[in-house]
């Protein structure tokens, strides 16, 4: 049975704004307040998840979040209609307006872990949605997230949903975006890469920045999901590079198949790493990238290693032939373009391409290629058995075009998040999109 890995992109909400909430996020902090663009933003995200699909890629979407969320604003005391509870939270807590605004859910890597069936014990494909537990703005997200993934992957034979971990930041999750699947064939046995933050009072801890991933967190979802102890490998983040603006390890690494590329100061232990994988996959190819060619300022500037590998077959089916998925703020960079070139150039690695995509709305918050989508390795069954009208195709990507030029705004600032007509549009939105996705009640405000 032939197993694919599919991107699943998160659309952008209606809300999409500068806030300056991320914790430890360079980006979100330096363009706090600029006015956004939602229209842009989300037409942005679709053109690259529909040039994917034009790759010959699986590429599905998961839906944006209903925001502002009024449920979380009432739960903190904001009472009265949708329009008091809004203008109250303005008026008294703006940061809390602001959180529950955020469309911080387009960032589809911290939506969930997923391990492929391939992976796992029972032979079923597991999710645990991230509890994103340190910022209050992503916090509230997994609820809504479980909700989504169990209605897009219904499947009970199949498909394995587990509640989100308890929301500490003791067990602080932030799902894929740091866990990374390595495999020789996407069908096959896979390692699977969890790397950490904070490790209790044994290891290093950064200074400026908290880490947001736990090891506790990242070694209760490889028990949950049932996967062989010998394919695991937990791995701690360098304090140095979260200080420096890595709050994920998407920031400074990605792989994809046999390969992983990496910047020389990601971990702690890189050795140790690439010592476990050569153990277990014959053609696991590291490809590093050292602090004189791309200093890490530059890698977190651009978002580099927050590009996307993808894995096109090619037609001699010998070796696989990946693709560089990166954003114009590499290609900005002459330093890091021309780090880009070298791996491209090099015979010694299968990376052999490279499309660049301007997602500078996204951007601006901290959110690169990668940071967009959710991967999910699936065999054929799997991929009949999930909702069939979430996959991108030419007719989806034109009706999802036409629905956001017709719903969202092309200016957005803080004062905006309290208008009640924007709350109107953004349901108004998210009613057509359950319609066009098939996405049954998923959204509170419909119930
Ligand atoms: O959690 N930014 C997100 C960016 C997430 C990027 N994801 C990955 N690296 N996988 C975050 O820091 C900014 C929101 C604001 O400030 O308005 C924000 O939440």
């Amino acid at each position: 049975m032939k197993t694919i890995e599919a991107n699943f992109d998160g659309l952008v909400g209606p809300t999409h704004n500068y806030a300056g909430l991320a914790q430890g996020n360079v980006a979100s902090k330096k363009n706090a307040e600029v006015p956004s663009n939602p229209r842009a933003a989300v037409l942005q995200g679709l053109a690259k998840a529909k040039a994917l699909a034009d790759l010959g890629l699986a590429q599905g979407l998961l839906p944006p979040h209903e925001r502002p969320h009024i449920p979380s604003l009432k739960r903190l005391g904001f009472d009265g209609r949708d329009a008091e509870v809004l203008s109250k939270a303005q008026r008294d807590a703006p940061h809390l307006l602001a959180a529950a605004a955020s469309a911080s859910s387009m960032w589809t890597a911290n939506a969930a872990t997923v391990s492929p069936s391939a992976d796992t014990r029972d032979g079923k494909l597991h999710f645990t949605p991230a509890n994103l537990a340190i910022n209050l703005h992503r916090a509230i997200e997994p609820e809504t997230t479980a909700r989504a993934l169990r209605t897009i992957f219904a499947d009970e034979r199949r498909f394995v949903h587990h509640a989100p971990l308890t929301s500490t930041p003791a067990l602080g999750d932030e799902g894929a975006a740091n866990h990374t699947r390595l495999c020789s064939d996407y069908g096959a046995q896979g390692l699977e890469l969890f790397v950490y933050g904070a490790a209790g009072d044994t290891e290093p801890k950064p200074q400026k920045f908290p880490a947001r991933q736990s090891r506790a967190a990242s070694e209760a979802v490889a028990r949950l999901h049932a996967l062989d102890p010998a394919y695991v490998h937990f791995a701690a983040q360098a304090p140095s590079a979260i200080d420096a603006g890595v709050f994920h390890n998407d920031v400074i690494a990605v792989g994809n198949r046999e390969v992983l590329l990496f910047h020389q100061r990601a971990f702690i232990d890189s050795a140790a790493i690439t010592k476990w994988a050569r153990s277990k996959l014959s053609d696991f190819c590291a490809v590093e990238v050292l602090e004189s060619e791309v200093s890490m300022e530059d890698a977190v500037g651009s978002y580099l290693f927050n590009s996307q590998l993808v894995w096109l077959p090619r037609a001699d089916g010998l070796r696989s032939g990946q693709v560089l998925i990166c954003s114009q703020e590499c290609r900005d960079n002459p330093r890091v373009w021309q780090a880009i070139l070298r791996i491209i150039g090099d015979p010694e690695n299968p990376i052999e391409d490279v499309r660049v995509f301007d997602l500078q709305q996204s951007m601006r918050n901290g959110g690169g290629p990668a940071c967009l989508r959710l991967r999910v390795v699936m065999n054929e069954a799997e991929r009949a058995a999930t909702n069939p009208k979430i996959w991108l195709d030419d007719a989806l990507h034109s009706r999802l075009s036409t629905w956001a030029s017709k719903h969202y705004r092309d200016h957005l600032i803080a004062r905006d998040l309290a208008d009640p007509h924007l709350l109107d549009e953004s349901r108004h939105a998210l009613d057509e999109l359950t319609q066009i996705l098939g996405l049954g009640s998923l959204y509170e405000f419909q119930r």
